[in-house]
């Protein structure tokens, strides 16, 4: 039995706390831990034997936490995970995996000098089956190589205090992630566009916003980003490969015909329409660390190479420009 600490409880650490205790087999949740220790405490009072701490750092030396779930607010993802891996333990962290590069790339020196795994990436989409059924036929080859992708990825609302560069570095780094994992690729270069502004969407961040890529074997990306005021939730993805196209199945619904029309519901909420994915990319990492020793998901890796794409395109806005990606050499532990 795996005991796990977590560490944030808002919507995403919530859902995960009643995931890791009603679904995944093999862990249990002892401990969770907020910026507001009052979060947690609420929290843990719902929960037989989970301790609040006071704070993070608390809650990741415990003895009785032997991994760590971060699902607290972006910026202090990086220090967590430093932390977590200061302390030796295994951690999952909610993507973004920091703020910027080079916050990766101190994750990345620290966990190459234990010489193994500690870290997963929150980047669920590998574990959607729209997803891998895609990566499964592109990998198979029967399509020849891919060309292009076309994304795109609608959402309802923000929270506030959201400003336009976390439409690149927390909303499309979905797709910054899940390109080059469809495409066994790296990106060459990149840009992001303002385009006509919708009069629906008035709260001082650029939407929508247009990220274009350029990968290593010049196949071409672009995804439409509406963080906010879509009509729903909303994410596409065709990849056009030589010899035929795969498309992302939209999620179940059920077809209703009435008055003349036929029509199916479209989800709002991202934590709904990727329910399945987390459920089965934590029962996976659960039980991978207990089979393993270490995890085989999305690694510190991807999470740097999604970073580096994301302060790329960031860095663009506004120069009309594309600007090189570059990453530095991928150490023996990722390989
Ligand atoms: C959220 O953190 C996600 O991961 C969702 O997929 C994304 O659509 C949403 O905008 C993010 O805030």
């Amino acid at each position: 039995m795996l005991n796990i600490g977590v560490i944030g409880c808002g919507a995403i650490g919530r859902d995960h706390i009643r995931r890791l205790t009603d679904i995944v087999p093999g862990c249990q949740v002892v401990a969770c831990a907020d910026y507001f220790e009052e979060a947690a405490i609420k929290v843990a009072a719902q929960y037989e034997g989970m301790k609040a701490y006071k704070t993070g750092e608390e809650l990741i030396t415990a003895p009785e936490v032997q991994a760590i779930v971060i699902t607290s607010s972006d910026p202090s993802h990086a220090g967590y995970v430093l932390e977590a891996l200061k302390a030796g333990k295994q951690v999952f962290c909610e993507k973004p995996l920091a703020q910027s590069a080079a916050d990766c790339e101190k994750i990345i020196a620290a966990e190459t000098a234990h010489g193994k795994r500690l870290v997963q990436v929150g980047f669920m989409r590998h574990y959607d089956r729209g997803y891998a059924e895609m990566k499964r036929i592109i990998d198979s080859g029967e399509l020849g190589a891919p060309l292009m992708v076309h994304a795109c990825h609608r959402n309802v609302s923000q929270p506030d205090g959201f400003q336009t560069e976390m439409g690149v570095s927390n909303v499309a780094i979905h797709e910054l992630d899940i390109c080059r994992w469809l495409l066994n690729d790296e990106y060459k270069s990149g840009q992001v566009l303002k385009v006509r502004q919708s009069a629906c969407s008035t709260k001082g961040y650029d939407n929508p916003q247009i990220v274009l890529l350029e990968t290593q074997s010049g196949a071409r990306i672009d995804v439409e980003v509406q963080v906010a005021d879509a009509y729903g939730y909303d994410i596409q993805c065709q990849v056009v490969c030589e010899k035929g196209t795969v498309n992302l199945p939209d999620p179940y619904a059920v077809v209703k015909r009435s008055n003349a029309t036929r029509s199916f519901p479209i989800l709002t909420d991202w934590k709904d329409r990727f329910i399945e994915a987390y459920d089965i990319e934590l029962t996976h990492w659960v039980k991978t660390l207990e089979e393993k020793g270490e995890p085989d998901g999305p690694s510190a890796w991807d999470g740097y190479a999604a970073c580096v794409a994301a302060d790329t395109l960031n860095r663009s806005r506004g120069t009309n420009q594309f600007l090189p990606i570059e990453m530095m050499d991928k150490p023996a532990l990722y390989k």
